[in-house]
């Protein structure tokens, strides 16, 4: 079981698409996660997802820019590998402040990892039994910043977690 996860493309749909282009090339994608600020700009990689990937689940929240999309959820909460994980911006929960809300947020749905963006700042931090990741913007992109983050659960339910750079 492997999630991607992207956030923050603010309409830069190219570099999304190169994002993903560059997951998939690395193995087949289980879960997408889009964590909002540019959320419409899944339409760009919705295609890609289902030629060469079809079975992979696509889930993506609504960021503080996303004036509108009133139609998409604030968090997403789902079960990958038999793990429940939490995708959410991070604006509602105060994310440029500190994680604490998020952590709450995840620990009282039972959630072993939240996937969020809002800060640009890529982070992969363990606390209290939760893994927090954020894979930053994905609009910055440069060779040094990530590409995107992956999670991989093996058996038992044990979470890897990676923040992947741009490979070019
Ligand atoms: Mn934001």
């Amino acid at each position: 079981m492997r999630i991607i996860a992207l956030s923050d493309s603010h309409g830069n749909r190219g570099i999304l698409r190169d994002a993903v282009e560059q997951a998939l090339r690395a193995g087949p994608v289980d879960i997408c996660v889009h964590c909002g600020d540019g959320v419409r700009d899944v339409d760009a990689i919705e295609a890609i997802l289902r030629d060469r990937n079809p079975q992979a689940r696509l889930y993506a929240v609504r960021g503080n820019c996303d004036v509108g999309a009133f139609d998409l959820p604030a968090i997403e909460l789902f079960d990958a590998g038999g793990v429940r994980m939490l995708a959410t911006h991070g604006h509602l929960y105060h994310a440029k402040q500190s994680y604490e809300e998020l952590l709450c947020a995840a620990e009282s749905r039972g959630a072993k990892a939240v996937f969020f963006g809002h800060t640009h700042r890529p982070v992969l931090e363990p606390a209290r039994g939760v893994y927090l990741i954020n894979p930053g913007a994905v609009c910055q992109r440069l060779k040094s910043n990530t590409a995107y983050a992956q999670v991989t659960v093996g058996p038992g339910g044990i979470l890897r977690a990676d923040l992947m750079p741009w490979l070019a």
